[in-house]
């Protein structure tokens, strides 16, 4: 078991596409972790191991790895960029003590940094950003310092200056071929494994001297003693800036930005010596439970230990991956899932990870993140202690879902069959729900986007071996009437024996919105005997379930207030059969409307976007009732009402035209007449 200060855990974030995975394999490589590095578009990264990740080219869930960067043991974290799968990222990030943020060379693209900035901020996470890709044409550096500093402030500093290999013939450069460390101003060259020191490039002494001021500055606004040094214009010594930024970095307060092009293994072995100066051990920022109070990471302290992910394989079982805060997790440990009800559990095993490889171990102390067996009725989410102890650590807040599919088997399983597998893979990742919607009774998967439902499914197929048809979920739409009518219903049928019949006079009125189905009776002198009317409201009420347009049929009042009835043919049958021919006879008289469900949502978006978002709602039928300023600075609140229908798209087409930075939530509010040109049948519907 390495010494907890000689341990690093570290997620590597940051958007879609940013080249995470592949900077990690980098990384892995130039540990000697893997003899070599693979590839996202060959699907052999280690981080990237699901089959859903190897076919789309993509992380879908946050993948595990380690290494030994000298005498350091790192584990590191590597989470799915792509939106969808933001929550997931939010979990992983419970478990780490610092993050890398890996962004690609673009100004355009650091607002995509924003949500994650939050949840890493949240927890006062040290981090750095990579300014990745910095290989392809058109990387641009500096725009994207100035970029990040506009958006977060200036203490987010240059600790590495790019040098580009130059072209012959013209000055465009060709690749990033070194950099200059910003605190030692040293210069390398990158190398095979390692970087060679050379001079600084003439064509950029300039520049770097005043990113080196630049950095220096940002210091000094957390260290009184470089101020004073630099009011006096002296210069500080190189290894006291080295010193001092390891600190303020180590204290979520300076946060540097280094250059990378993962692909080539650019910049990676910088990368492994920041990990090492400046991100803390778990020693040095233990992490607190839901009480506000630290856990100190003790070995010989009972078992504190967060479960941060939950993976199940049909054949293997169960993994409870956990991040152990305190204590020391031995590989058959019995432990208390506090979350449960104090729950007892047994591992069966205790493993490190290495992407999908399980390497077993026999015990776990503080800091360290592995996976143990067997949990069967551990959640993600919930803590784990020894011998009782009584520790419960923070949740980590999901966003609800927002988007929807409706699900049914192609063939052979069973409803219940499909819900109980599907429960599974809700297990393995809580920001996915599973649900039975009211009104049409459908099974609901919803999730964060349409990727990450549709990978789910994909994943219940190839886990459990089970097709299944999905659908946009249909909307309950209800029907209603407008007028009132009265109607006049006489069942009589004869066969053989004795016969049927049934006289009812029933009249229809429409009630207030939301106020249900009613029914009344003004019988006097028995000519309908009391017996028969609770077959009439019976005859009444199942033929309310189907209007003129196929839909249930809602808020309407209806009275039997006359009738006849025969000794022998009458029956409770007879009744019911008359009332539901007066429902199906009277409907169609009182103007019936079809009513949809409206939503109303709540859209947070940056400024920029509220007039896009607005037009977008109002070419949606939607109700706009206002517009604030959010919580958090830079971004709107609109809040509107929209029919059901119209919303479910509309994740993705809000993210389309905000950049992926808008969300959205909604909860039913009432539902209102379908506009007059606008027809639905229960099949248009779907
Ligand atoms: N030019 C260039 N492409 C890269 C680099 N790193 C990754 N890529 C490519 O960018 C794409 C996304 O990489 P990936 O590691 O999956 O990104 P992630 O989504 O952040 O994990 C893949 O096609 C990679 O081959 C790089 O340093 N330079
Ligand atoms: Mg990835």
């Amino acid at each position: 078991m390495p010494e907890i200060d000689r341990r690093r855990n570290v997620a590597f974030v940051g958007p879609h596409h940013a080249g995470k995975t592949t900077l990690v394999e980098a990384l892995l490589a130039q540990c000697g972790a893997i003899p070599r590095r693979g590839s996202v578009g060959d699907g052999t990264t280690v981080t990237d191991h699901e089959p859903e990740d190897i076919a789309h080219a993509q992380s879908t869930t946050v993948g595990f790895a380690h290494c030994t960067c000298g005498d350091l043991d790192v584990t590191i974290v590597d989470a799915p960029g792509f939106i969808d799968f933001f929550e997931e990222t939010k979990l992983a990030l419970s478990g780490v003590d610092a993050a890398v943020i890996v962004l690609e060379a673009d100004p355009a693209r650091v607002v995509q940094t924003q949500a994650l900035l939050a949840a890493i901020e949240s927890r006062r996470l040290p981090h750095c950003f990579v300014v990745n890709k910095m290989d392809r044409p058109g990387a641009d550096y500096e725009g994207t310092l100035a970029a990040l500093q506009g958006l977060y402030g200036r203490h987010v500093v240059a600790e590495q200056w790019p040098i580009f290999a130059r072209e012959q013939q013209n000055d465009k450069h060709s690749g990033l071929s070194g950099y200059v460390d910003l605190a030692t101003m040293n210069a390398f060259a990158f190398g095979d494994g390692s970087d060679r020191a050379i001079a600084i490039p003439a064509d950029i002494a300039e520049r770097v001297q005043r990113a080196h001021a630049e950095m220096l500055e940002a210091m000094a606004d957390f260290d009184d003693h470089l101020m004073e040094e630099l009011l006096e214009g002296v210069e500080p010594p190189l290894d006291e800036v080295e010193r001092d930024l390891c600190n303020e970095c180590s204290h979520d307060q300076i946060v540097p930005v280094l250059v990378a092009a993962g692909a080539s293994g650019a910049g990676v072995a910088a990368l492994a010596g920041a990990i090492e100066r400046w991100f803390p051990s778990p020693a040095d920022a233990p992490m607190l439970d839901a009480e506000g109070r630290p856990i100190l990471p003790d070995p010989n302290a009972p078992v504190v230990a967060s479960v941060i992910k939950t993976s199940i394989h049909p054949q293997s079982g169960k993994l409870s991956i956990v991040r152990v805060l305190s204590g020391t997790i031995k590989a058959d440990a019995t432990l208390t899932d506090i979350a449960q009800g104090g729950e007892k559990v047994r591992s069966s095993g205790l493993y490190r990870l290495q992407g999908r490889k399980q390497e077993a171990l026999t015990e776990a102390g503080p800091g360290a993140i592995v996976a143990i067996a067997r949990l069967e009725t551990v959640k993600t989410g919930d803590t784990l202690t020894s011998n009782g102890h009584k520790v419960l650590l923070p949740r980590v807040p999901l966003d609800e879902p927002s988007f929807a599919i409706a699900i049914k088997p192609k063939e052979r399983i069973d409803e219940a069959k499909l819900f109980q597998m599907l429960a599974r893979i809700v297990e393995e990742d809580p920001s996915l729900h599973l649900a039975r919607a009211d009104v049409t009774s459908e099974l609901v998967l919803l999730g964060n986007g349409e990727q990450h439902v549709a990978i789910a499914v994909e994943r219940l197929s190839r886990k459990y071996k089970v097709d299944v048809e999905t659908s946009a979920p249909q909307i309950p739409y209800l029907e209603t009437i407008t007028t009132s009518t009265e109607v006049h219903s006489r069942y009589k049928h004869q066969t053989g024996g004795h016969g049927q019949f049934a006289d009812v006079w029933l009249r229809f009125e429409p009630r207030e919105r939301g106020s249900g189905v009613s029914f009344g009776e003004t019988i006097v002198g028995g000519v309908v005997p009391r017996q028969f009317i609770p077959a009439v409201e019976k005859g009444v009420r199942e033929a309310l379930a189907h209007g003129p347009s196929g839909f249930p049929v809602t808020d309407v009042h209806v009275t039997l207030f006359d009738g006849q009835y025969h000794d022998v043919d009458s029956s409770e049958q007879s009744f019911k059969t008359a009332a539901g021919m007066g429902v199906r006879d009277a409907l169609p008289k009182c103007r019936p409307v079809v009513l949809e469900p409206v939503a109303r949502i709540r859209v947070t978006v940056p400024t920029a976007y509220t007039s896009t978002v607005i037009s977008q709602l109002t070419g949606k039928r939607g109700q706009i009732l206002g517009m604030n300023p959010a919580d958090e600075p830079g971004s709107d609140v609109v809040e509107a009402d929209v029919p059901q229908v119209e919303l479910a798209r509309y994740i993705t087409e809000l993210r389309t035209a905000t950049q992926g930075l808008g969300r959205f939530h909604a909860r039913h509010e009432r539902y209102d007449a379908l506009p007059g040109n606008r027809a639905v049948g229960p099949k248009a519907a779907v």
